[in-house]
């Protein structure tokens, strides 16, 4: 592998708005590392905990460290903690990190403040921002269907401008006319960032991007203008709600019907209230053994996608709700609470709230910013 200097570890971050994939593709690009015979340590990030990422990173057996009540940028301290606990535990040879997909800026507040203090133990590969087809084709104009109002739009923009390589994902889903289309028009907004294709379910083009972050330049002089009023009022118009809940039944059941039945519910009642999902992943997971099912959702009008499956009925097991949207967060705890309460008994299943928050995120306060390294 051309790592430059191999005394470092390499250290990736890959971003992009919420639902565009980071984590499918973290999981891609980590397992081809382990291929090349390259430990790897995973680090996740969010707003708040239960977090459904950090379950997937670790159960694809990868050493994970979850960083929460923040972003990487305003909890930069964390981030170098969570790594040098990585480092502690595995001795990573290559560190990914998944930033929030709601958060921008961070080439000044992350990339730069790692390479000025940490450039000797961390070598840091080119920004990847991620780009789900269907959301940008609707972003740029490109097609038409529901989106996000122009606060939140700018984040999407700002994520986009500050990427080195911009990764256009879930090929797997589009025709060749719209990705030629989607290209064109990222080539001419962005005409000095690299675009990649890729399919991080179907692993397309997974590997020629890894060579391509392990041998590409980067840039590391300047920062972009952000105004961080408008940033902040973008995302405070997301409403972020996690939830926990156990759920028992006197006999086994069928996990993945139970899993679709209830995200129905939720599609039904998030397209009545007009809230417009960015990301609504739920997963369920027996109390015994490692099975997991998980359920996405990256649009209101989209289709809910079980991408893993449970492989046996469970008698008892525990939920995870995580839904970005753009939405009043009570209204979001509102609803969840009253899907809750009405699968509560069905078929006699007993379903216990153990834990449920709904927050906006606060205005972003990097712990560094720079304009160059
Ligand atoms: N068809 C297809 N679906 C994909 C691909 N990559 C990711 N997905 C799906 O997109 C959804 C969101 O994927 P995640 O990896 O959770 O996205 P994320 O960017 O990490 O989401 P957040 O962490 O919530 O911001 C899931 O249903 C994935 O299975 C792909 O290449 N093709
Ligand atoms: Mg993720």
């Amino acid at each position: 592998m051309p790592n430059p200097n191999p005394a470092k570890a390499i250290y990736l971050m890959v971003g992009g708005f919420l639902g565009a994939g980071k984590t499918t593709a973290i999981l891609k690009l980590a397992e081809l590392l382990r291929q090349r015979g390259k430990k790897v340590g995973l680090i996740s990030n969010d707003q708040s905990y239960g977090l459904v990422d950090t379950k997937m990173f670790g159960a694809a057996g990868f050493a994970v460290e979850e960083i929460t009540g923040g972003c990487f940028c305003c909890k930069f301290n964390s981030l170098v903690e969570a790594s040098g606990k990585l480092t502690a535990r595995t001795l990573p040879d290559a560190f990914i990190a998944e930033p929030v997909g709601s958060c921008t800026d961070l080439k000044a507040t992350v990339d730069y403040p790692l390479r000025r203090m940490y450039g000797e133990q961390y070598a840091l590969a080119p920004f990847t921002v991620l780009v789900d087809p269907a959301r940008a084709l609707r972003v740029l104009g490109i097609e038409p269907g529901k989106s996000f109002s122009s606060k939140v739009l700018y984040i999407y923009d700002k994520q986009l401008e500050e990427a080195e390589v911009i990764a256009i994902n879930k090929i797997d889903t589009l025709a060749p006319e719209r990705l030629a289309k989607l290209r064109t028009a990222l080539a001419a907004k962005y005409p000095r960032t690299k675009i990649v294709e890729i399919s991080a379910r179907q692993g397309a083009g997974i590997e020629a991007w890894l060579d391509l972050l392990l041998a590409a330049p980067v840039q590391t002089a300047g920062a972009m203008e952000v105004d961080y009023d408008v940033y902040a009022d973008g995302e405070a118009l997301l409403g972020w709600l996690n939830a926990a809940v156990t759920v028992a039944a006197a006999a086994e059941f069928d996990g993945n019907a139970w899993l679709q039945d209830l995200v129905g519910r939720l599609q039904a009642e998030l397209n009545r209230l007009g809230i417009e999902v960015a990301h609504l992943k739920l997963t369920f997971s027996p109390d015994e053994g490692n099975d997991l099912a998980v359920l996405n959702l990256t649009g209101s009008d989209m289709r809910p996608e079980l991408t893993y499956q449970l492989q046996e009925p469970l008698a008892a097991g525990e939920l995870i709700v995580n839904l970005r949207a753009e939405a009043d967060p009570e209204m979001l705890r509102e609803m969840v609470g009253q899907v809750v309460q009405q699968l509560n008994g069905e078929a006699g299943r007993q379903l216990n709230l153990k834990h449920l928050e709904a927050f906006r995120p606060g205005r972003p306060t990097p712990t560094h910013r720079l304009a160059t390294v």
